[in-house]
């Protein structure tokens, strides 16, 4: 049999609604008590569940639309006589029926009421948080509700979706079927070391937690690398070297200093921030068994030649496998230099429970515009990029940071001792 389904009166005074949510199509089975669809008033978000068991033939109504009182929403073909109800019933919104099955006042429930409806799964909870969970395929009926009366609240599915995270590491990785690559020509198999898998797994982790922007910028170091290039000559004398990277880290930590958040870790339950107040900085090393970042400590007490000197020595132990583990951890920020290999640019992974990483790449002499002079003349320019966790950091200070980033490089008076 054929019925129409019609907007209930919503009570409260409410005459129409805008429909949020469609949740059923033309030709989809419904069971008594599924949701058909959401709506907002003024007053209040409210689901419409169906009073019938069967299939929907028509849809009358669209997301985005206006529905007044008495509106046709669907047509249904019910699926026997037995189970329809009657049409008072049909026009009766889900939230009637919430305390009591007796009601037969077909005016809906007041305000507060209507926010946390039980429709027909048994759980009591928000149409917000049933939309999200909706949104997400999460079957709320396995989430134990912690509010009032047992009410699944927004908190408790953010919980749920945290607590699967952590547990799968982000998204579960299915079982990958093999391809025989050699059908297509000569193969050879080359194991992946230890350190290639656990880099492999944390690097995966932090792409998939976290969400990431990386902003680009550069700096003419043309200064700086005059002044490189003294202590370079001293140090070699002694058959050290001095590059550019003792140079980064202590004016990645200048920046820290002054904008504490990128200095700093979220904390387990991502309530609070946790500011260091100490600059130890990982560095990544490329090593014969994979990438490895080791973490030169208390940057703002050590000079140039100090870190230098570090640089090469925990560089070198890192290639010979020789760090101890505690010198791979407890940095609060990473730069990842490419800059003695080559490439434009590049998106560093950030390196958790860090926010931020520092990127560089490899620095050319360029034609540059002198206002003043108003002529090109050659600058040194060192490209760099910073990518950070968009939880912490916004794009407002990301983008000041590689600007005060720059500004330091080219300040060369701050890396005097
Ligand atoms: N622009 C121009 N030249 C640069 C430069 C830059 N940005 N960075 C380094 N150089 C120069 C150095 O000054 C040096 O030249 P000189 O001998 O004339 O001084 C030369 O390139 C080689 O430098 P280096 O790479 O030996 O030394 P470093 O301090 O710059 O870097 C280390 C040390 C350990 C970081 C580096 O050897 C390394 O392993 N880099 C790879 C890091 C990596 O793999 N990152 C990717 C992580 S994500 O996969």
């Amino acid at each position: 049999m054929i019925k129409e389904i019609m907007l209930p009166d919503l009570g409260e005074g409410i005459d129409s609604a805008t429909i949020s949510e469609v949740l059923i199509g033309t030709g989809e089975q419904v069971k008594k008590d599924d949701v058909l669809l959401v709506l907002e008033s003024d007053k209040a978000s409210m689901e419409i569940p169906s009073d019938y068991d069967g299939k929907i033939v028509e849809v009358f109504i669209e997301e985005g639309g206006d529905v007044a009182i008495g509106d046709p929403l669907f047509k249904i073909e019910t699926q026997n006589q037995s189970e329809e109800v009657q049409k008072e019933d049909v026009e009766k919104p889900k939230e009637s029926k919430v305390e009591s099955q007796k009601e037969t006042d077909s005016k809906v429930k007041p305000k507060s009421e209507l926010k946390i409806a039980r429709v027909g799964d048994g759980v009591f909870a928000s149409p917000g948080v049933r939309r999200l969970a909706r949104e997400l395929g999460i079957n709320l009926g396995i989430i134990k509700g912690t509010g009032a009366k047992g009410r699944t609240t927004k908190e408790d599915l953010h919980n749920y979706i945290r607590n699967k995270m952590n547990e799968s590491s982000g998204v579960p990785r299915l079982p990958r079927k093999p391809i025989d690559f050699s059908k297509w020509g000569d193969i050879e198999y080359q194991k992946l070391t230890k350190v290639n898998k656990i880099t492999g797994n944390r690097l995966q982790e932090s792409w998939q937690n976290i969400p990431h922007v990386t902003q680009y910028n550069k700096a003419n170091i043309t200064e700086l690398n005059k002044y490189r290039e003294v202590l370079k000559k001293e140090a070699e004398k002694s058959g050290k070297k001095v590059t550019f990277l003792p140079f980064l880290m202590k004016a990645s930590m200048l920046v820290l200093k002054k904008m504490v958040r990128f200095n700093s870790s979220l904390d387990e339950n991502e309530e609070n921030l946790i500011i260091k107040k100490y600059y130890h900085i990982g560095v990544a090393v490329d090593t014969p068994s994979g990438l490895v970042v080791p973490c030169v400590r208390d940057v703002d007490q050590k000079t140039i030649v100090e870190l230098s000197e570090e640089l090469l020595d925990i560089s070198q132990r890192a290639r010979d496998k020789r760090l101890k583990p505690e010198e791979l951890k407890g940095s609060t920020f990473t730069i990842s230099s490419l800059g003695g290999i080559g490439g434009t640019n590049f998106a560093p992974i950030v390196n958790p429970p860090e926010v931020a990483i520092l990127g560089v790449s490899k620095s050319e002499w360029q034609p540059v515009f002198d206002k003043d002079r108003k002529e090109f003349v050659p600058r040194f320019i060192m490209p760099f990029s910073l990518s950070y966790d968009h939880r912490v950091v916004d794009g407002a200070s990301g983008a000041a940071f590689v600007e005060k980033l720059s500004q330091t490089l080219e300040s060369v008076e701050l890396f005097k001792e």
